[in-house]
């Protein structure tokens, strides 16, 4: 059993229970003695002492329909963390035990619900950071790389076949004898195919991660009072004296509809400290890592960092400009500006003139950086190697075909490897490590 939504005051709280004893449970928890599954019931949830803890909807499912594969409750109840927390008391008194991490998703897979690239997809659909990362995770719990996966397994399987029942699989028989191509071309195929799918992972990757957007400037510019005005709230501390980040600060911003991982950074000068130097490299290796740098300026002051500091660390295209504290007058023309080449935004943190456009150029930027990159598997690190030991098996069998030829048995024996490799993908072999990697990942719940 588990609570299934954020625990806190809310308009409901979901709790769900899984395992053979489901049945019993809602017997007398609610007193009632038939129910159809997948149908709503309203009805009061009565503990152990016969006292009614709240008025709930519940449904279950049984095991065949349910998402864990073992007949399940579903419960909502009001969102008070009083009444979660006396239900899940009483749960437990009646023999429930509180899941572990991704446990529901652990035995849906255990019980064939899903393969194991269902379940990552899961865990990807949870964390996506925009509507892309979405869509990928959605495709994959769907099934798209799991029935890529086995396509291939079933042509290699094919081949596998076919030499094992003794036909001669050379080049000038094949043309004749129309039993597919030949098997270095297939071979050939499935390599290339496999590479593509593999080289989308650094695509994947970073839509699991979402986009680093990196504040960074010379003290005092208004980098940290800018970081506290698109997040909404007072999260770094701002001050009137230079200096005043030391360390990076990072906090979620949502924007252009995407979950962005927004970085404040310590000011650029010359150290006064090895602190302070400590946290301006830091900045440094930020801006290195950003997907998108804000470089913030107050043009009312003198300016000693200039764009090609900045941009022997990142690419111009991934740095804007921003002109702080525009409600103190714009001192120096945009067109006066000393590199008029980048593009350049005029902002107050302190009155929020401009913040929309920035927002929206922040958008746009993000928009034509990432155009047309994104994969359509959402490959991850697991996925990339067994792929990469699937494909050094069929060139070393692919090598010999070319030149020499190679023994059917060899043949047989590769293929045999290779299909083993790949099963894999959906169904690993030293599973208990694995899972246990996997699905301490996820929440509660799920
Ligand atoms: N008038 C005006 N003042 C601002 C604006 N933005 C920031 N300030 C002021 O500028 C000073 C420095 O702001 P911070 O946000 O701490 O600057 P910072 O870039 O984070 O500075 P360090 O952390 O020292 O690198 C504070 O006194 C702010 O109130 C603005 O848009 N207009
Ligand atoms: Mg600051």
């Amino acid at each position: 059993m588990a609570l299934a939504t954020p625990y806190g005051v809310a308009a409901m709280g979901k709790l769900r229970i899984s395992g053979p004893r489901t049945r019993e449970l809602i017997r007398t928890i609610f007193r009632r003695q038939e129910w159809q599954a997948r149908h709503v019931y309203f009805s009061p949830f009565w503990d152990k002492n016969g006292a009614k803890l709240d008025e709930v909807c519940w449904f279950f499912f049984e095991g065949d329909r349910s998402y864990t594969g073992e007949d399940s409750l579903e419960i909502d109840a009001h969102g008070n963390p009083l009444i979660i927390r006396k239900m899940l008391e009483d749960l437990e008194s009646r023999g429930c035990r509180l899941a572990d991490p991704g446990e529901f998703t652990r035995r849906a897979f255990l019980n064939h619900k899903i393969d194991l690239c269902q379940a990552e997809a899961v865990l990807d659909l949870i964390h996506a950071p925009n509507d892309e990362g979405l869509a990928v995770a959605s495709e994959q719990l769907s099934g798209n790389l799991s029935r890529k996966v086995s396509e291939w397994y079933d042509r290699l399987l094919g081949l596998l076949a076919s030499i094992e029942l003794g036909i001669d699989f050379s080049s000038e028989v094949q043309e004749e004898s129309d039993v597919g191509p030949p098997i270095e071309a297939t071979i050939e195929a499935l390599l290339k195919e496999m590479q593509e799918l593999r080289a989308m992972q650094g695509a994947a990757e970073q839509l699991r991660r979402g986009l680093k957007v990196v504040l960074i400037g010379e003290p005092n510019a208004g980098k940290s009072s800018l970081f506290n005005h698109l997040l909404r709230q007072e999260r770094a501390l701002v001050d009137a004296g230079a200096g005043t980040t030391r360390d990076f600060i990072s906090a979620n911003w949502v924007c252009a509809g995407q979950i962005l991982e927004l970085v404040d950074t310590a000011g650029l000068r010359d150290p006064e400290s090895d602190l302070e130097l400590q946290g301006i490299e830091r900045s440094v290796a930020l801006l290195e890592k950003a997907d998108l740098a804000l470089w913030v300026v107050d043009p009312h002051g003198p300016e000693r960092i200039s764009a090609q500091d900045l941009l022997a660390h990142i690419a111009p295209e991934r740095l804007i400009r921003v002109e702080n504290k525009c409600d103190l007058g714009k001192w120096k023309a945009l067109t006066q500006m000393k590199e008029p080449t980048l593009e350049a935004i005029s902002v107050s943190a302190r009155t929020g003139e401009g913040i929309e456009a920035l927002c929206q150029r922040v958008a746009g930027k993000i928009q034509s950086i990432n155009l047309g990159s994104g994969p359509s598997y959402g490959i991850n690190e697991r996925h990339a190697s067994i792929l990469r030991r699937v494909e050094e098996v069929l060139a070393t069998t692919r090598d010999p075909l070319r030149s020499s030829g190679l023994a059917a048995e060899c043949l047989a024996s590769d293929l045999r490897l290779a299909l083993e490799i790949l099963g894999e993908m959906t169904n690993p072999h030293d599973q208990e490590a694995l899972l246990d990697r996997l699905f301490s990942q996820f929440c509660i719940g799920k």
